[in-house]
């Protein structure tokens, strides 16, 4: 099949083009090097063809799409804090620029689209574990623009016959992951400290817990969601069932680098939820996804990339 990745040069969307290639696929890589890197792209070089452009360029989407069967949208400003800094920007990106997508494959009959959803559309609501059937309650601009973009996606698979399906990713590591961005995930930004032999800060007492989850494993649900049958207009939690606290994950990451990674602590983040963990019986059900790399395995890996990219 021909596929096309927005933000193909990101974190999780470098691994969807990586896996499609492996598989044989042809990919189109669609990224305006904001956040995504090319250096990320470097086992790809020759292999897949790369636009260098911005998904709010409704023209270029349309163009690029042609002769596409499967979008993967992973293209998006990520950070909650940003959006609630920046709301009209990450309105225009990941609402306006969905919509793009959207449109684009409507007019160019794509079969289907795969949507980079987000844990953010549940917001605050202490009940655990997060279940797709519970009501969406955002409390960020992210969180909105996220729950908007998903019923773009519903509605476009009533309305035009246009495959669609939303995965609402938990919080996601791995390789290729920036910690350098104040708005890096807590691992990575982890990993990079206990590496360079430096002190992890904890925001808050380090009982706050996340559903950590490897990026190979949200690969995996995305191939699944891409050629599953029958589960058009559906939205999938992807996480890994299980909960991690801050401390424990400390206590992984220090028997796997063989130090004490005892971490100072400073205050609770503005606007951070304490817990957070998903209910992956849906995408089991119906994708026949499973977190196969649980996170100690996906933290060992991560620390082997890192180790062996310095
Ligand atoms: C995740 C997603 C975000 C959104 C949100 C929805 C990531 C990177 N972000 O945000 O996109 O979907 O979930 O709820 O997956 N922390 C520290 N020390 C550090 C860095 C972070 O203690 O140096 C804490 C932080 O205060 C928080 C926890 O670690 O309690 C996780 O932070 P995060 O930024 O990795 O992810 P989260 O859950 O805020």
């Amino acid at each position: 099949m021909k596929a096309l990745v927005t933000g193909g040069a990101g974190f999780i969307g470098s691994h969807i083009a990586e896996r499609l290639v492996r598989e044989g696929h042809q990919v189109v890589v669609y990224d305006n090097f904001s956040s995504g890197r090319r250096e990320n792209l470097a086992t790809l070089e020759d292999k897949v063809e790369v636009v260098d452009a911005d998904v709010r360029d409704a023209p270029q989407l349309d163009y690029r799409m042609a002769g596409c069967d499967v979008v993967f949208h992973e293209a998006a400003v990520v950070s909650v804090p940003y959006s609630v800094e920046h709301p009209q920007e990450t309105h225009d990106v990941n609402i306006q620029g969905t919509l793009n997508v959207l449109l684009a494959a409507k007019k160019n009959a794509v079969k289907r689209v795969v949507f980079a959803c987000s844990a953010a559309v549940y917001g605050e609501d202490p009940e655990l574990p997060k279940k797709e059937s519970m009501r969406p309650l955002p409390i960020s601009p992210y969180g909105v623009e996220k729950i908007t973009g998903e019923m773009y996606l519903q509605t476009w698979a009533k309305l035009y016959g246009v495959e669609t399906v939303s995965l609402r990713y938990f919080n996601v590591f791995g390789p290729r992951q920036d910690p350098r961005s104040p708005y890096s995930g807590v691992i990575s930004v982890f990993v990079s400290r206990a590496l360079e032999g430096q002190t992890p800060m904890v925001f808050g007492d380090g009982s706050q817990s996340r559903d950590f989850v490897y990026v190979g494993n949200v690969v995996d649900a995305n191939l699944r969601a891409a050629t599953t049958p029958g589960v058009s207009g559906r939205a999938y939690n992807v996480g890994c069932g299980q909960r991690t606290t801050l401390l424990e994950l400390l206590g992984m990451l220090g028997r796997i680098v063989g130090r004490d990674l005892t971490p100072t602590h400073g205050p609770v983040r503005a606007g951070d939820i304490k817990d957070s963990l998903a209910d992956i019986s849906l995408a089991r059900a119906e994708l026949g996804y499973s977190p196969v790399v649980g996170v100690e395995e996906g933290l060992r890996r991560l620390i082997e990339h890192v180790r062996s990219t310095r």
